[in-house]
């Protein structure tokens, strides 16, 4: 058993400026994490043997992007039971080309498909924090905490611009 909880995959290192987005949430959340490149499309056999190390090793969440014929999160999603969270990578086509192949999963197979590029792993960690909070207290007093910082920023920032309209 290692400590990593959440497996991150990216179809190619290209994606990396996006996916790495997740990694802060996670490191601030306390989450332990392994990452990896695997191609649904150019190592599907490296990618299937990827997800069966991550399983015994204890994994719990994994996270997949991929841009274009963005197959992998759905890849990922056939062979493993555990819960799979789809980043759609702006590669071309503003991404929408990897968003639709991403949420566009037939029923009984789910990935749980964020938003494209940075903010879509972003929310990638977030909901792997709240999926892995289910089953651990501690994590769900640190996402407690930071949803409060979340509000005071929003509501700090509001004060800011009102002393600002007002002067
Ligand atoms: C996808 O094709 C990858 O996830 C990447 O977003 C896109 C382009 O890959 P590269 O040609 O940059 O390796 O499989």
């Amino acid at each position: 058993m290692s400590n990593h909880k959440v497996a991150i995959l990216m179809g190619s290192a290209s994606d990396l400026p996006s996916m790495e987005a997740a990694t802060q949430v996670l490191d601030d959340l306390g989450i332990g994490w392994r990452m990896a490149v695997r191609s649904a499309h150019r190592t599907p056999e490296e990618t299937v043997s990827y997800v069966r190390q991550a399983e015994s090793d204890g994994v719990q969440v994994l996270i997949c992007g991929a841009g274009m014929a963005a197959h992998l999160a759905g890849v990922v999603a056939a062979e493993s039971l555990l819960p799979v969270i789809g980043v759609p990578i702006n590669a071309a086509f503003d991404g929408m080309d990897a968003l639709l192949a991403t949420v566009q999963m037939p029923p009984g197979i789910p990935v749980a498909t964020v938003a494209v590029g940075r903010a879509g792993a972003k929310n990638a960690a977030w909901l792997a924090a709240r999926i892995l909070s289910l089953g651990d207290s501690d994590l769900n007093t640190r996402l407690v905490a930071a949803k409060k910082t979340q509000r005071d920023n929003v509501l700090a920032s509001d004060a800011e611009l009102q002393a600002r309209l007002n002067k």
